[in-house]
C-alpha cells in the first residue's frame, strides 16, 4: 500500500563538493533520508517510468537507507531499480551501470573517505543520467525542496531481499539485483592490457592492495588475484565492515599507515596502492616511494600510449585548480587540450561529454578517465601496472624520470581544522578582501605577482563557479586556500602549496614547503585568528 507520510523539513541538506554528508546520528534521524530523496524526485519532476542505480560502500546504515529508497522509488511510480548485490556498489561501478543501461539517475551510499560506522559519517551521492553527480544548478533546485518539503511517498511493506541475484518485483516496479563486479570486470579489460600485467606478476612482481575494509576488497580480489595472477594475500583489509574496521577509509600517507608501514619496510613489495570507503579514489607507492596524485595524473598523461584504450589519442587532460600545475606541463608538450576546473568530479563531466577530455584528476587521490563519470581507483592502478608492465622500469624510475623531463611540482596540502565554521567563513572572506593589496609584496623569499579568485566559467553549459581564494608568486610559486565541502561538523580550511623546480631536487619535501607554509599562514592570518601555528593534517 503507498502511504503518503508527513513531515516536516531538516534546514541542513544542502549537498557540497560531493552530494550530501553528515554524521550517522543526523543522517539518521526520522524521516531524514526520506525528505532528500523525496526532493530529488521532486525535483526531477516525479520519477515515474524511471530507471536508477542503487547501492553503497557498505557503511553504517547502508542496508536501511536501501530499504527506504527503494520503498519511495516503488511509491513514486518508478519503473526500475538496478541494485548492487547484497546491496554494494562502489561510485565508479555505479557511473558505469548507470550509462551502460541508459539509466536515468542513480544513489551511492556513502560518505566516501570519511570515517562510517554510529559515530561516523553518512552521505548520498546523487548521478544523473549523464552519469556524473547532479550539477549545481540541480542541487540548488532540490535544496530549496528540502526547506519546504511537507510530505514523501513510501510503500509499506516487508523489507526486501538483495541476496540473490536477478528480477523481483515490488508493487509494478522491477527490482533487478545484479553482480556489478562482472560489469566493472569487463570494462577493465576493455581498456588495458591485461595480458601483460599478468606476464608482470608471473615475472615475479609483487604488489599490496589495501582496501581498507571497504568496498574495492572483493573487486581488488577478483581483479589483481584472481585474474592477473597477484599472489594470494596481495590484497589486504578486503572484506568491507560497516565501520571500516575503525579505520578512516583514505588513502593517503597518514591513514593508511599499515601499507604505508609495509611499503617502507625490507618487506615492501614492488608496488602498493590503496582506495578510499567507495572506491574512487587512489594511492600509489613504490619502495620507499610515494607518488604524489598531482604527479600521478601527469605520469598517467604522459604514458597514454602504452594503454590500448588510449593509444589512438586523447582529448584533452583537466585538474582541479587546487591540483599541482604537473599535467600542465604535459599537457603542453603533448599539445592536447587542458582545463582547470573546481574541485568536485562534477565539474569534468561537461568537459568529457564535449569530447574536450580525456583524463582528469584531482590532487585529494583522484584521478579517472572518460569511461566513465566518476573519479576511478582500480583504474589509476591497473593504469601504473599496465604501464610498468610496458616499461619494465619502477614506480620510483618512473616518477623520477617524470620530474627529470618536466622538472617538479613540490606539493603539499595543510588542513587546519576550524570547529567555529563562522569563524572560518570569516578567515576566507577577509582573506578574499585583502587579495588586491597583497599584489606586489613580498613575504620572505616570495614575492606575490598575482592574486584572485578561482572563478571557472563552464564553457559548455556557461555557468560560473567561484572556488578558492589563489595567489602567485614571482618564483612561480601558488598558495590555493578554500574551505571543504564534504566535511559533517566545523569547518576544514584546506591551504595547497605548490613549488616548482627544475633541478637539484630536494628529498625532504615538507621541510622544502616550509617557508611557503609560513607565508600561507601570514597571508590568510592563520595563526592570528585560530592560534593554530601548523596545520591538524598535511598529505
Ligand atoms: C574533497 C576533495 C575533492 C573531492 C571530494 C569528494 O572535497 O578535496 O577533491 O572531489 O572530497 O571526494 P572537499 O570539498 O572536502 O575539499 V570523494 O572520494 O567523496 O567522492
Ligand atoms: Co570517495
Amino acid at each position: 500500500m503507498i502511504k503518503t507520510v508527513q513531515t516536516k523539513p531538516y534546514t541542513d541538506q544542502k549537498m557540497g563538493t560531493a552530494g550530501l554528508r553528515r554524521k550517522s546520528k543526523v543522517a539518521s534521524q526520522e524521516n531524514y533520508v526520506e525528505n532528500f530523496v523525496q526532493s530529488i524526485f521532486d525535483a526531477i519532476g516525479g520519477v515515474e517510468g524511471q530507471t536508477f542505480i542503487l547501492g553503497g560502500d557498505g557503511r553504517y546504515y547502508n542496508k536501511v537507507a536501501i530499504q527506504k529508497i527503494l520503498k519511495m522509488a516503488a511509491a513514486n511510480g518508478m519503473k526500475k531499480v538496478i541494485v548492487g548485490q547484497n546491496g554494494f556498489i562502489s561510485t565508479p561501478t555505479s557511473s558505469r551501470v548507470l550509462l551502460k543501461n541508459k539509466a536515468d539517475g542513480g544513489f551511492v551510499l556513502t560518505a566516501s573517505h570519511n570515517p562510517g560506522g554510529p559515530n561516523g559519517d553518512f552521505g548520498i551521492k546523487y548521478a544523473v543520467s549523464t552519469g556524473g553527480q547532479c550539477p549545481t544548478s540541480l542541487s540548488d533546485k532540490i535544496y530549496a525542496n528540502t526547506l519546504n518539503i511537507k510530505e514523501y511517498k513510501i510503500l509499506e511493506t516487508a523489507d526486501i531481499d538483495l541476496s540473490k541475484i536477478g528480477v523481483q518485483k515490488l508493487g509494478d516496479m522491477e527490482i533487478e539485483v545484479i553482480d556489478s563486479l562482472q560489469d566493472y570486470v569487463d570494462m577493465m579489460e576493455n581498456i588495458f592490457d591485461f595480458e601483460a600485467i599478468k606476464r608482470l606478476f608471473k615475472s615475479g612482481f609483487t604488489f599490496c592492495f589495501d582496501a581498507m575494509n571497504a568496498v574495492t576488497g572483493p573487486y581488488a580480489q577478483k581483479i589483481f588475484e584472481d585474474i592477473l595472477g597477484a599472489p594470494k594475500g596481495s590484497v589486504v583489509n578486503y572484506v568491507p565492515m560497516e565501520d571500516f574496521g575503525g579505520l578512516h577509509p583514505d588513502p593517503n600517507l597518514i591513514y593508511a599507515k599499515d601499507l604505508v608501514n609495509l611499503m617502507w619496510s625490507d618487506k615492501a613489495p614492488d608496488m602498493g596502492a590503496a582506495n578510499d570507503g567507495d572506491g574512487d579514489r587512489n594511492m600509489i607507492l613504490g619502495k620507499k616511494f610515494f607518488v604524489t596524485p598531482s604527479d600521478s595524473l601527469a605520469i598517467l598523461t604522459d604514458n597514454y600510449k602504452l594503454i590500448p584504450a588510449y593509444k589512438d589519442g586523447i582529448y584533452g587532460v583537466a585538474k582541479s585548480a587546487a591540483t599541482s600545475r604537473a599535467v600542465g606541463r604535459v599537457a603542453k608538450a603533448l599539445n592536447i587540450g587542458y582545463y582547470e576546473v573546481p574541485t568536485g568530479w562534477k565539474y569534468f563531466c561537461n568537459l568529457m561529454d564535449s569530447k574536450r577530455i580525456t583524463f582528469c584528476g584531482e590532487e585529494s587521490f583522484g584521478t579517472g578517465s572518460n569511461h566513465i563519470r566518476e573519479k576511478d581507483g582500480i583504474w589509476a592502478i591497473l593504469f601504473w601496472l599496465n604501464i610498468i608492465a610496458e616499461t619494465g622500469k619502477s614506480v620510483e624510475e618512473i616518477t623520477r624520470e617524470h620530474w627529470k623531463k618536466y622538472g617538479r611540482s613540490y606539493y603539499m596540502r595543510n588542513d587546519y581544522e576550524i570547529a567555529d565554521a563562522e569563524l572560518a567563513n570569516k578567515l576566507m572572506n577577509d582573506l578574499e578582501g585583502r587579495l588586491p593589496s597583497l599584489e606586489g609584496k613580498t613575504f620572505g623569499a616570495f614575492k606575490v605577482s598575482e592574486a584572485k579568485p578561482f572563478i571557472y566559467d563552464d564553457p559548455v553549459d556557461g555557468s560560473s563557479t567561484k572556488n578558492g581564494l589563489i595567489v602567485y608568486f614571482e618564483d612561480g610559486s601558488r598558495i590555493v586556500y578554500r574551505l571543504s565541502g564534504t566535511g559533517s561538523s566545523g569547518a576544514t580550511l584546506r591551504v595547497y602549496l605548490e613549488r616548482y623546480e627544475t633541478k637539484s631536487f630536494n628529498e625532504n619535501v615538507e621541510k622544502y614547503l616550509e617557508p611557503l607554509a609560513d607565508v600561507s599562514r601570514q597571508i590568510g592570518e592563520i595563526t592570528e585568528r585560530t592560534g593554530k601555528t601548523k596545520a591538524d593534517l598535511l598529505t
